[in-house]
């Protein structure tokens, strides 16, 4: 299970770099691509391309491949946009990560991350990410309404992350973007692609349908998308891979 004890990481990154000073960043400056028109364009194929070292279910998934070249192969391969995990502790993350993969591509950029903090959300802006995630499991509605706002004010887009009925109905708020289904259990890492077809019919038509992980064939993909979503969030089965930029062109046939 994944145990929270970011708190003090927060406190601790406040200490070294100011709010002023990730407000003064370059990247902070520039104006977040549209989640939504990435999406939704006929050139790209609606995958959020994920690039992870590692996880707590898994272990080691990849530890040597190369975030500006993977996620700019995951770009030519058509990605609608990349989700770059930030997390040390438990996916073996980095803030170059993010900054790389900004730095090489022009699709938007996901903070995969555990926000409890506004600093954090101001960090994925300043480190160049576009789009924010919210977890329903770990923030109350309240957080979820105002990291929404924050991060909208800001530019950002927002991805709610619900995995059963419960969190989608006390979590839904205007502040969002779109909402992902993790057809993963975070509390015991057991996967069901089943859960994004229930829960698919439950969500607004106002927001952008994402189904989150343990999607590992284009036929699932095709399933998805007559069931209504507009998004599939991939990692594990490209990043696994000893050519992650190559496995995508799989996923697209
Ligand atoms: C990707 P997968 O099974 O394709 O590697 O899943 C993504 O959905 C998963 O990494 C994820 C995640 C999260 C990671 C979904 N929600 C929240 C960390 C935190």
């Amino acid at each position: 299970k994944i145990v929270l004890r970011k708190k003090e990481e927060v406190a601790d990154a406040k200490q070294l770099v100011s709010i002023a000073d990730l407000e003064n960043s370059v990247n902070f400056n520039r104006k977040p691509y549209s989640f939504k028109d990435f999406l939704l364009a006929d050139d790209r194929n609606g995958i959020i391309a994920e690039f992870k070292r590692r996880s707590p279910s898994k272990g080691l998934i990849n530890g040597i491949a190369d975030v500006a070249e993977v996620t700019q192969a995951y770009n030519n391969a058509g990605a609608s946009a990349l989700s770059v995990l930030t997390d040390v502790d438990f996916f073996g993350g980095k803030t170059d990560d993010i900054l790389a993969a900004r730095a090489v591509n022009s699709i938007p950029v996901l903070r995969k991350d555990f926000m409890i903090d506004e600093y954090q959300i101001l960090e994925a802006k300043a480190w160049g990410a576009d789009i924010i995630l919210l977890i329903a499991a770990i923030l109350t509605p309240k957080q979820i309404n105002d990291f929404g706002k924050f991060a909208k004010d800001l530019g950002l887009n927002v991805l709610l992350e619900v995995h059963n009925l419960e969190e989608l109905e006390r979590s839904i708020c205007p502040n969002l973007d779109a909402i992902g289904v993790n057809n993963r259990n975070l509390a015991d890492f057991t996967v069901d692609i089943q859960t994004s077809f229930d829960l698919v019919n439950k969500i607004p038509n106002e927001f952008m349908k994402i189904s989150e992980s343990a999607i590992s064939n284009p036929e699932t993909i095709k399933q998805l998308k007559s069931a209504g979503f507009n998004g599939f969030l991939i990692g594990e089965n490209f990043m696994k891979t000893e050519n992650p930029g190559e496995a995508i062109k799989a996923f697209t046939k």
